[in-house]
Formats: structure tokens, C-alpha cells, sequence
């Protein structure tokens, strides 16, 4: 169904793994297309709990394809940013975990596509890099925003104006990445953590996704108004009751999405 990606379903694992290798799976219009579908399906069906993007051999994505890049007149180019927004916007917003298993090329558009994941874990192999300017461009898919929201804005103007591309450690390092494993390591690493996650209470770690994405942005004031309510909404689930029941039983508590 899917021609540049692919998209299955296993233990309650949506996998989303571009599948252009050739190209260093460099995002087009169909790829955003397909990866905005995918998304969609794994929002809507209720046996996906975590998503695990990645990509298919040695790139994860190597940036915004630059040939049909190459052919867009202001217009078009205006569209298919929209697209990139739009998919990007949309994972931040769906209430489900969102894990980047980074097997290697983050560069341009694929270190933004990691960075709209809500953790991301890379392989030794993995590099990372906003190289736009070295096209006459800036990052376009939100790396200037996104980025200095996460490494700050010295390291995010050094990466943006130097093109530099810096290796899986250094981006642990200064905060792109949360960790660091063998490539043989990667995807049980994200599926491990996924597991972990999904062993929470979903609605409260929905909640939490959005009350982080939603509040970041805003002063502490309002942020604090904002987590208020997001914290009160929890009590009205009855995952609420169980965790906290089994916590005073000392039992396991087993939650129901509920
Ligand atoms: N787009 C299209 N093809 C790409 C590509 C890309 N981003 N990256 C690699 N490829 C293709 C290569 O052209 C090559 O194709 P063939 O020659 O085999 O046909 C094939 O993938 C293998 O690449 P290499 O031969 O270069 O492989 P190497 O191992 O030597 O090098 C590399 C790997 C990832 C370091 C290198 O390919 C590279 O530097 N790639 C480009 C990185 C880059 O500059 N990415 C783009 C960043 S800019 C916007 C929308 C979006 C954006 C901006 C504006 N509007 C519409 C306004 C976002 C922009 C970006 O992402």
C-alpha cells in the first residue's frame, strides 16, 4: 500500500521506516504524504501504544530531497514546506509516544523529522547535521525552532551556520539525543524503552505528551494553569484509581486506557 515507506504492527508497536535507500531516504512530497498516513492509522488504531520511526540502511533521512527541490518555484516549495509542517505538527499532537531510532544520516530534514519524535535514541553510526545552508537555504522543516528548544541557541546557530555534522556522542551530548547504542543495539534499545512507556498509564502519558508540547512555549504563568487542568483531567480516569489502589495493596497495577 505504502511505496516509500513501510508500515506494520507488532506488540503494540507501530514501525514507520523510510524506505528510499538509494536516495538516503530523502523526504519528497510522497514520502511526507505517506508518513502523515502512516501516522494517522497508528493514531487511530488502539492496539498501537508507541510509534518507532527509522530508516531503511545507512541514512535515517538524509535531508528534503534536494532533486525535486531543485525543481519547485516558490510556490511549490511553499506547499511541500507546509507538508513537512504539517506531518511534524501532527506527531507532537497525537497522544502517543513518538521514539526516532536515528540508524544513521540525520541531516536537514531528517534531524527535524527526529526532533518532532518525542525521544530519540541513535546508533554509534548516526550523524546529525542542519546542512541547509550549504544549499543557499535555512532549515525549513521547524530545525530553527525545534533545535534551539533542544540544545539551546549557541549550539543550535554553531550547527546551523557551520553546515558541521557531529556524531551520535556529541549529540547526546549537548541534548539531541537521549542516548547511545550499537547499531545492533538500536531498534531492541527503542523497543525496550517503548515497552517501558507502554507499562505506564496511557492516558497519563498522553496527557503528559501534549502538557509538555503545549506548555513549552508558553510563560510559567499560563504553563502552570495549563498543567493544573491536564493534572486534574487524570484524576477523572479510572487508571488513576487502579495505579494508585495497587500502589496501596502493594500489587501491580493493571491499566485499562480508561
Ligand atoms: N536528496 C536527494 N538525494 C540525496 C540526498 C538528498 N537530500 N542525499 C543523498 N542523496 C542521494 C545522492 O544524490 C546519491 O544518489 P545517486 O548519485 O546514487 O543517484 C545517493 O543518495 C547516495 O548519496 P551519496 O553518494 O552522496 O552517499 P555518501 O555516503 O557519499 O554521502 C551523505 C551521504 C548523506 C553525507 C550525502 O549524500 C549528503 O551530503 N547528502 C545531502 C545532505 C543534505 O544536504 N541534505 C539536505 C538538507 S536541506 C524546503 C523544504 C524542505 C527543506 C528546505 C526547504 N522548501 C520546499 C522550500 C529542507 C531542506 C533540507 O533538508
Amino acid at each position: 500500500m505504502y511505496e516509500t515507506i513501510k508500515y506494520q504492527v507488532s506488540e503494540n508497536i507501530g514501525y514507520v521506516t523510510i524506505n528510499r535507500p538509494k536516495a538516503m531516504n530523502a523526504l519528497n512530497g510522497q514520502v511526507l504524504d505517506e508518513l502523515y498516513a502512516a501516522f494517522t492509522e497508528a493514531a487511530a488504531d488502539e492496539q498501537v501504544k508507541a510509534v518507532i520511526l527509522t530508516g531503511e540502511g545507512k541514512a535515517f533521512v538524509a535531508g528534503a530531497d534536494i532533486a525535486q527541490m531543485n525543481q519547485l518555484d516558490a510556490i511549490e516549495g511553499r506547499a511541500l514546506i507546509a507538508k513537512g509542517h504539517k506531518v511534524m505538527n501532527y506527531m507532537e499532537s497525537i497522544e502517543k509516544p513518538f521514539i526516532a531510532a536515528v540508524n544513521g544520516f540525520a541531516l536537514g530534514g531528517g534531524c527535524e523529522l527526529a526532533m518532532a519524535c518525542d525521544i530519540r535514541i541513535a546508533s554509534e553510526k548516526a550523524k546529525f547535521g542542519q546542512p541547509e545552508v550549504n544549499l543557499g537555504i535555512i532549515p525549513g522543516f521547524g530545525g530553527t525552532q525545534r533545535l534551539p528548544r533542544l540544545v539551546g541557541k549557541g549550539m543550535a546557530k554553531y550547527m546551523i551556520m557551520t553546515a558541521e555534522m557531529i556524531g551520535a556522542e556529541e549529540a547526546c551530548r549537548i541534548g539531541l539525543v537521549e542516548k547511545v547504542v550499537a547499531p545492533e543495539e538500536l531498534i531492541p534499545a527503542c523497543e525496550k524503552l517503548a515497552q517501558t512507556i507502554m507499562s505506564k498509564a496511557p492516558i497519563a502519558i498522553g496527557i503528559a505528551k501534549t502538557t509538555i508540547n503545549n506548555g513549552y512555549d508558553l510563560d510559567m504563568r499560563a504553563a502552570s494553569a495549563l498543567e493544573i487542568e491536564a493534572f486534574a483531567s487524570t484524576f477523572a480516569s479510572q487508571d488513576k484509581t487502579e495505579g494508585m489502589t495497587a500502589f496501596l495493596e502493594k500489587k501491580e497495577a493493571k491499566f485499562q486506557n480508561k
